[in-house]
């Protein structure tokens, strides 16, 4: 097992640590769950769509323990959380490099789940030793509430990168024809949090302002469907 413990870094620009960690997202998403939990697709352009099952391929690889802390574009922080995964890297050169064809140039990730958010990345910037599919959170599987049954961990960018209830994996060779699930204007190509990446058009010290007021409600929102949803299925 390798273990990353990312910490003790001063909080990135306009960002204010948090005691708890919610549930949080786009709110149209708040009242939609996940069903499947073994298996995910990989949808290689020009190469054809594989499933990867959850219990036997991927957690074959090697796992990888993280602390890492966690940003979200609206401002809030939640630091130190415990993960367990496995790095997209290796998952990258162990399960898809050998079905994508010699001749395509694969440089753009979208992330599908399950309760229909999506979201892109730069095959770049997944290539980093920090970022993880992650399975587990303080030693357990990984709820509901934070992304059964996998989800991306990506620590250096703002948490609408950090997909949940992940169902598929697209690889692209280019971001053209990408559909956030959000305003385009809100999702960054990158979304570096240290460099206050918050959208592609305004800049973060005003998205900052326009979006802090919204936490509340928010949290209060995912927290509501959660209970609903967990009364209905008891
Ligand atoms: N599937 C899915 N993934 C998602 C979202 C979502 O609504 N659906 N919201 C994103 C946003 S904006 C944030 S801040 C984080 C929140 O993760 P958490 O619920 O574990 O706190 O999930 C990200 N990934
Ligand atoms: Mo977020």
């Amino acid at each position: 097992m390798i273990k990353n413990t990312i910490r003790d870094k001063p909080l990135p620009p306009g960002q204010v640590e948090i005691a708890t960690f919610p549930r949080f997202g786009l709110s149209k998403f708040s009242d939609r769950f996940p069903t499947e939990t073994e298996k995910i697709a990989v949808d290689i352009e020009v190469g054809g769509e594989k499933v990867v099952q959850l219990s036997t391929e991927l957690r074959r690889l090697e796992q990888v323990q993280q602390v890492s802390d966690f940003h979200c574009v609206t401002t809030w922080t939640k630091r130190n959380v415990n993960w367990s995964g496995y790095p997209f890297r290796e998952f990258y050169e162990e399960l898809v490099i050998k079905h994508i064809p010699t001749n395509a140039n694969i440089n753009f990730v979208v992330f599908r789940c399950q309760d229909g958010y999506r979201v892109g990345m730069y095959l770049e910037d997944l290539m980093r030793s920090d970022i993880l599919l992650a399975d587990k959170m303080d030693g357990q599987p990984l709820s509901i509430a934070h992304g059964a049954p996998l989800r991306l961990v990506a620590p250096p960018h703002y948490g609408y990168k950090n997909a949940k209830h992940i169902n598929k994996i697209e690889f692209l060779q280019n971001a053209e024809n990408y559909q956030p699930a959000g305003l385009k204007v809100m999702d960054h190509p990158r979304a570096r949090v240290e460099l206050e990446e918050r959208g592609r058009i305004f800049p973060g010290w005003l998205l900052r302002r326009l979006y802090r007021p919204l936490i509340k409600s928010t949290v209060a929102k995912f927290n509501r469907a959660l209970v609903k949803h967990e009364s209905g299925i008891r």
